[in-house]
């Protein structure tokens, strides 16, 4: 079932869904929130992250703001904790000294407020209203707890101690049929009218033009990242852009964090296990300033989002932008590397049946990509339904990533979705694919 076609299904297929959407997210909240003892879920593992029973409260007071007392118009909960998480009134540094809900209040908590959403949505009208029209408000919520279990797998990254998380290994690589793909200059649907759980920022559609180019099949992968460690690449003032020099000066960059090296090998630390780095797989865990710099120690430069989405969607057979690279259908294993399954990238082309119409590969899932462009609102933009979450975020400090990680799950994944971070974050599943502009005899390819 896709997006789109939840617009055509009855209300009461339409709920099941929703109820199911809502107990995936919650059982992967579940899932790491148990994974360690009451310590370390009320311990800071890092002054970049909230500690895990911050996100935890987090999640179930957006879902009681929105679902119990907008869309429900049911009495609070706990209205006197809504400041606590309250994401702008504090900082992520200062969250651990707040009076936080303890591990054991949090999750009731967070099960009451889940008890009463599932009641509002049976009595809820799933049109009518802009808010709750298709399940959107629903949808948001669902989405937002998926975001939270992706800042707290990065918790989990940053904590340090015995493993507590495991998962199959991801599905073999193989090699691309050329390691670049020609993308034809021209206009194309950039955005979505049509996803009914579409965020603000991803509104409207917009034809956008963009000059011919060529996009690398895969993603960077860790083999082609350490030839550029190997280079110098992060001794030479060259590559970088003066803000990335001073930040690569300052912050003392060397290597991808959680990388180590060990005699003639790179290791890495993921989720407390010390494993050689995967040739194959795409380099993670590097910021902004990385990127950038690789992508012109390699001739290259980052792609633009308008050019990283008309790359995943643009079908030139017909001129259509579809909802995924493979075509409309929602996401499935078989397509990418999603939702935690593997708890790593996977190597590149493990996911043939993922690639785009015009030949790019490991556009959705594995490591989100970094892309030259900052979070700007598209031409129509109109908040909804709070600035917060994307509207305050507009302007030059945060750059735009697109595609989704390994962590991130379906429902928060789109080739419209825009996620955004500072240039120097490299705690978040982010790598980057490099591209360059065409000369006018390429267009004969
Ligand atoms: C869209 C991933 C940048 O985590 O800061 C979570 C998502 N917004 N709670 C973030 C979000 C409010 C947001 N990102
Ligand atoms: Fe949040």
């Amino acid at each position: 079932m896709t997006a789109i076609e939840t617009l055509r299904h009855s209300p009461e297929q339409l709920r099941v869904r929703i109820a199911e959407e809502l107990d995936r997210a919650r059982n992967r909240s579940i899932t790491l929130t148990d994974a360690v003892d009451r310590e370390d879920l009320v311990r800071q593992h890092s002054p970049l992250m909230s500690p895990l029973v911050w996100d935890y409260a987090h999640i179930g007071n957006q879902e009681e703001l929105w679902l119990v007392r907008d869309v429900g118009g049911r009495e609070p909960v706990r209205e006197d904790i809504d400041n606590l998480y309250d994401a702008f009134a504090h900082k992520r540094a200062d969250r651990p000294s707040l009076p936080l809900l303890g591990p054991d209040e949090a999750r009731s908590y967070v099960a009451e407020v889940r008890r009463k959403v599932l009641d509002v949505l049976e009595r809820t009208p799933l049109e009518g209203r802009r808010l709750t029209e298709a399940g959107f408000a629903f949808g948001m919520i669902v989405q937002h707890e998926q975001q939270h279990v992706e800042t707290m797998l990065a918790t989990h990254q940053l904590r340090v101690g015995a493993p507590v998380l495991d998962a199959p290994a991801p599905p073999p690589g193989r090699a691309p049929a050329s390691d670049e793909v020609y993308v034809p200059g021209g206009m194309f649907l950039m955005g979505t009218d049509l996803e009914p759980w579409a965020l603000d920022n991803e509104r409207p559609a917009h034809a956008v033009g963009v000059e011919p180019f060529w996009i690398d099949a895969d993603p960077v992968t860790n083999a082609q990242y350490i030839a550029f460690v190997e280079a110098g690449g992060y001794d030479d003032e060259r590559w970088w852009t003066p803000a990335g020099w001073a930040h690569r000066q300052a912050a003392g960059l060397a290597a991808p964090q959680f990388w180590h090296r060990d005699g003639d090998t790179w290791r890495r630390t993921r989720f407390g296990h010390v494993e050689e780095v995967p040739p194959q797989e795409p380099v993670q865990h590097v910021c902004w300033y990385e990127a950038d710099a690789y992508a012109r120690w390699a001739g290259k430069r980052l792609p633009t989002e308008a050019e990283w989405e008309k790359a995943a969607r643009y079908d030139p057979a017909t001129g259509r932008s579809l909802r995924y690279p493979w075509g409309d259908d929602d996401p499935t294993a078989a397509h990418a590397n999603l939702a935690g399954a593997h708890l790593q990238p996977a190597p590149v082309g493990a996911y043939p049946d993922g690639v785009s119409p015009l030949g790019v590969r490991g556009l959705i899932g594995d490591v989100w990509e970094w892309t030259s462009s900052d979070f700007t609102p598209y031409p129509g933009f109109a908040m909804f339904p709070y600035p917060e979450y994307s509207e305050v975020f507009f302007g030059s400090d945060y750059k735009v990533l697109r595609g989704g990680a390994w962590a991130t799950d379906p429902s928060a994944c789109r080739t419209t979705f825009r996620n955004w971070d500072y240039p120097i974050r490299r705690q978040i599943f982010a790598g980057f694919r490099c591209a360059r502009n065409a000369r006018p005899e390429d267009a004969d390819v």
